[in-house]
């Protein structure tokens, strides 16, 4: 073989001129998403160019979905790379991980200053904190950036949540915001998010959102089934009016067309589904991230546990055998206590939003984010799969005061959970009574209870902790003395004395 064939089966380009930079941004990693991403943007008037490691599928790509469509395409990451606007704008859509840094380090020597390199893979967000500290250097912005919606949001819309070197942000505003999801009201659902990271963290906490969302809808409906005895088909009728209330939004809605699906023999599919849960990781993420902080996202951590526990059949199948309970009896009013559940929904589901942006703000303080408070809510109003009606009260809620302590401090969300407040106490009780599990909406309440106490019984165990550890304590203000000081770690020999306290303790 020649040296010009080897060169351009390596994808070389040899004795032909360099390409004419035509592309607004290139994209690569041709599975769907990629695909589906780059046609979205061709719809919206852009020029895009297409790689791919295995570049037969570029080709395949052309030949196919990309005709005729402004979409040019590279056999190497230098012919990429010259076909490219400047400043370059490349997004990157493959696994997560190495490739991620592979391709970074491939396109790095064709690249100048000023050029954009933007993950928007499902990359964990220290990940894109360390990248954009290394590029930045080399005076290279790069943005991770959040992409939700799957295959069709890619297609025709999907929530995109960029974070990184804002210097990127100009460059990429206008294209980000043309193939983005639009909200009811016709805002794009994309803004920019926050430094490093944020971008990807705040998709993580959107997953765990998730993860919640769909453990409460689990739990409503094995409530109605098991607690109230109803058929599958009349659960599906709740969901339907369900969404025409408080609670519209996406899973609602599939929830509701899932329920009605019946499989050949008339019968609905979903009760043959075998109940053991998968996981891609995502929720146990936000879970461990709430656990580093020391936050208390608590519902996002049930439904991740949720999951492990359907994923345990086998054990579950004996210990049914073997571990008795109650069995459900409802009397009453069931049109009474489906009102009660979607209240109780309602109100968990304003518990789970207002952990998560507990754990947003921690994660701001704790990593030296400037976040974007307001526009996260509104980035996923549409395209995503936790968008909801509901959202948009979480964005009015942030516009109207971004510095919120607490979403549940928002007049509207107080008024909402107190409102719901006796519902959601009537089904968490009842559940107990009946032996069904409902750890998503308790741990809820418990929360709320919670976090509305002024005094908990941490006083006890900061006791105990002495007692055994010397782990030491501080008194209450009120209670302060020479011998209790306020603001001082007090140490007591909680076994060694005769009734003379201050001789057994010190001030650590
Ligand atoms: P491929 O088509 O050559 O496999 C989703 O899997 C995308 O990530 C695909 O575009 C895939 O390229 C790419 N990808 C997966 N693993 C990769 C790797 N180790 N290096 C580069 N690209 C990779």
């Amino acid at each position: 073989m020649s040296n010009q064939a080897v060169a351009r089966l390596a994808g070389i380009n040899v004795g032909s001129p360099a390409p004419h930079p035509s592309a607004d941004f290139g994209l690569i990693g041709l599975a769907v998403m990629g695909q589906n991403l780059i046609l979205n943007g061709a719809d919206k008037g852009f020029t895009v160019c297409a790689y791919n490691r295995t570049t037969s599928k570029v080709d395949r790509f052309l030949d196919n979905e990309a005709k005729g469509k402004s979409i040019v395409g590279a056999h190497s990451v230098e012919e990429f790379c010259a076909k490219l606007k400047k400043p370059r704008r490349i997004m990157l859509l493959v696994m997560a991980g190495k490739p991620v840094d592979d391709f970074i380090d491939a396109l790095l020597p064709h690249l100048e200053k000023g050029d954009i390199i933007i993950d928007g893979g499902n990359s964990h967000f220290p990940d894109s904190n360390r990248r954009t500290k290394a590029l930045a250097e080399k005076g290279i912005s790069f943005v991770g950036s959040g992409v939700s919606g799957g295959e069709e949001g890619a297609r025709y819309g999907p929530s995109l949540m960029p974070g990184g070197n804002e210097a990127a942000w100009p460059h990429i505003k206008d294209i980000f915001q043309s193939i983005a999801a639009k909200s009811d009201d016709g805002e794009p659902c994309c803004d920019w998010v926050g430094d490093e990271g944020a971008g990807h963290f705040i998709k993580m906490v959107h997953n765990g959102i998730e993860y919640g969302d769909m453990q409460l809808i689990c739990e409503a409906y094995d409530i109605m089934k098991r607690g109230l005895g109803m058929p599958v088909s009349e659960i599906a009728e709740v969901f339907a009016q369900w969404n025409n209330g408080v609670l519209d939004s996406f899973l609602i809605e599939i929830t509701r067309d899932v329920l009605r699906y019946n499989d050949d023999d008339g019968t609905p599919l979903v009760e043959k589904i075998l109940d053991q849960a998968g996981q891609k990781g995502t929720g146990k993420w936000t879970a461990i991230n709430s656990l580093d902080l020391g936050m208390p996202v608590t519902l996002i951590g049930e439904a991740v546990f949720a999951r492990c526990l359907s994923a345990i059949k086998p054990d579950r199948i004996r210990a049914s055998k073997l571990l008795g309970g109650p069995t459900p009896k409802f009397t009453g009013d069931k049109q009474a206590f489906i009102k009660d559940l979607e209240q109780a929904l309602y109100a968990s589901k304003i518990i789970s939003y207002a952990q998560g942006f507990m754990l947003i703000q921690e994660a701001a303080k704790e990593y030296g984010w400037k976040l974007n408070k307001p526009s996260i809510a509104l980035m996923w109003r549409g395209g995503c799969i936790i968008r909801s009606v509901f959202l948009k009260d979480i964005t009015n809620a942030y516009r109207t005061n971004p510095n919120l302590e607490n979403l549940l401090f928002d007049g509207f969300f107080n008024k909402a959970i107190h409102n719901a407040q006796d519902g959601w106490r009537n089904v968490v009780s009842k559940v107990a009574l009946w032996g069904i599990p409902a750890p998503a909406f308790s741990t809820a309440l418990s929360f709320y209870d919670g976090y509305r106490t002024e005094s908990l019984p941490a006083n006890l165990l900061q006791a105990q902790r002495d007692y055994f550890g010397a782990h030491t304590f501080r008194i209450k203000p009120e209670y302060a003395n020479n011998n209790f000081p306020e603001g001082k770690d007090i140490h007591v020999n909680w076994t060694g004395r005769g009734g003379n306290v201050s001789a057994s303790t010190y001030i650590a």
